[in-house]
């Protein structure tokens, strides 16, 4: 089924210059990016964004380094999408992360995992309009080539 799913940059990935690998990996498994930004998110807006993770240890951490600076939100669309793009970014643990996955290749810590991607299609759609308006995603289904 076509869904779509986000996948976010956090920002040591981001300010390290791996956006072109990131997006390359994206594009090499045929994922579509439907929209794209970047923003630096407040405290406020990071505790929004992974609210299922209040009162867990690394909670302060997490939402501290979330919003230390600029991050990138993209909207990816494919078959199947949520699943797959887990699949891409591999395990949490970059050293535990399959070979050739974007944590794998791009993150150095579970903190600095260099991506977050939606666990689940309920939460990926919530998560997109979370970023994103109606004229910021445009499915590729009907871009005319
Ligand atoms: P996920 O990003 O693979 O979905 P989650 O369990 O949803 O993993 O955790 C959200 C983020 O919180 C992780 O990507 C990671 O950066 C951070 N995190 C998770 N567990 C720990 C931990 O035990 N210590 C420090 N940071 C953690
Ligand atoms: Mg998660």
């Amino acid at each position: 089924m076509l869904e779509v799913s986000l996948i976010m940059v956090k920002p040591h990935a981001f300010a390290t210059k791996r956006m072109g690998t990131i997006i390359s990996m994206l594009e090499n498994n045929n994922f579509h990016i439907i929209g794209m930004k970047s923003i630096k998110l407040t405290l406020e807006l990071a505790r929004k964004f992974y609210f299922v993770h209040e009162g867990k240890e690394f909670f302060e951490r997490l939402i501290k380094y979330m919003s230390s600076g600029t991050v990138a939100a993209i909207c990816v669309e494919k078959n199947d999408c949520v699943a797959e793009l887990r699949k891409l970014i591999g395990a949490t643990d970059p050293s535990k992360a399959a070979e050739g996955t974007i944590r794998r290749v791009c993150g150095t810590t579970v903190g600095k995992n260099a991506v977050h991607a939606s666990d689940s299609i309920e939460n990926a759609n919530k998560e997109v309009r979370f970023f994103f308006s109606d004229i910021e995603l445009y499915s590729y289904r009907f871009i005319q080539y």
